[in-house]
């Protein structure tokens, strides 16, 4: 496909092809494990994908087929988290799980090969993951010394069941691509030389729908889990709609033609 890169990273790939964002995370000699950088890169793209308005599906995954990512490099892992240039310790990771979470816009994890650690968490907060026959899930906190037990542990809980997960976690064993599929850990399972077609005819249909509809669901999947935070976010996208309506456009021109509102014409719906 002729992707065309919206900007330039050091540690990722970003670009657009008709309707859809591609953040690919480019460390293969590391399985994709990330760095305090490599989040940071995909932090911003992920903002960026947000406000185009061209973009309305964005696609998460890793190059070189043989990692979607082994989650945070343990060879810049220090004294309090992972360590960039700047010497300064970061669990930044957490934040980018919040803006894939928060994007008013699906986000499909697209899997080759190993989804481990913090990158299987990355792949579980995505709306949607189709992986390859190839792809292979699972935790390893607890075998080299950490655990997420934010959407890591909660969410992974709902999407595949209280024992499952405590399974998931406490073991580390590793699942393929058929495992997944049985636990609802992923949407779908495809040969790896169909793994792109296959996401991106998904993302076509997700693309013919309606933006707001798609929002809302997003937003109201969200809510159930994500508590008060949910509910902001929920709120939010209402008062979007409602700002659309004349009713709340009688309330604004009031107010700058110095006059009383007169709400007077407008339903009081059963
Ligand atoms: O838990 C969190 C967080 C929790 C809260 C808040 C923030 C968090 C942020 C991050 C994380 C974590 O991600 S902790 C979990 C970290 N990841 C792992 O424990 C996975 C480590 N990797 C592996 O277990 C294996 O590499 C593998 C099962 C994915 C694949 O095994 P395989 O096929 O035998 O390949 P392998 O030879 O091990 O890997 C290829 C190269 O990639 C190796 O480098 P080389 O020896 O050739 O120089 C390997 O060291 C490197 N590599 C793979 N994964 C990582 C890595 N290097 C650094 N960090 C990695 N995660």
């Amino acid at each position: 496909y002729p992707w065309e890169t919206i900007k330039e990273y050091s540690e990722i790939l970003f670009q657009y092809y008709e309707g859809v964002a591609k953040i690919s995370i480019n460390r293969p000699e590391k399985h994709n494990a990330f760095t305090p950088q490599t989040i940071k890169e995909m932090s911003e793209a992920m903002e960026l994908a947000r406000q185009d308005e061209r973009v309305g599906v964005v696609i998460l995954t890793g190059e070189g087929g043989k990692a979607f990512c082994s989650g945070g490099d343990q060879s810049v892992r220090g004294h309090g988290g992972y360590v960039g240039e700047d010497n300064v310790p970061r669990l930044n990771v957490l934040d980018l799980q919040m803006q894939i979470r928060r994007i008013p816009k699906p986000v499909i994890a697209m899997v080759a090969g190993w989804a481990i650690g913090g990158g299987h968490v990355l792949h579980v907060v995505c709306d949607l993951s189709i992986a390859a026959d190839n792809a292979r899930f699972g935790q390893t906190g607890p075998k080299v010394g950490s655990f997420d037990g934010g959407f890591g542990a909660s969410y992974l809980a709902r999407i595949v069941g209280q024992k499952k997960a405590r399974e998931i976690w406490y073991l580390c064993d590793q699942y393929d691509a058929q495992d997944a599929l049985q636990m609802g850990l992923v949407n779908k399972v495809v040969p790896l030389d169909q793994l792109e077609d296959m996401t991106l005819d998904w993302c076509r249909k997700i693309l013919e729908k309606s933006p707001i509809a798609l929002r809302m669901l997003k937003a109201s999947f969200n809510a159930e889990l994500d508590g008060q935070a949910g509910i902001q976010q929920l709120a939010g996208d209402a008062t979007l709609l409602y700002y659309l309506s004349e009713e709340a456009k009688e309330g604004k021109d009031s107010f700058l033609q110095k006059r009383k509102p007169d709400f007077s014409k407008f339903p009081k719906f059963p």
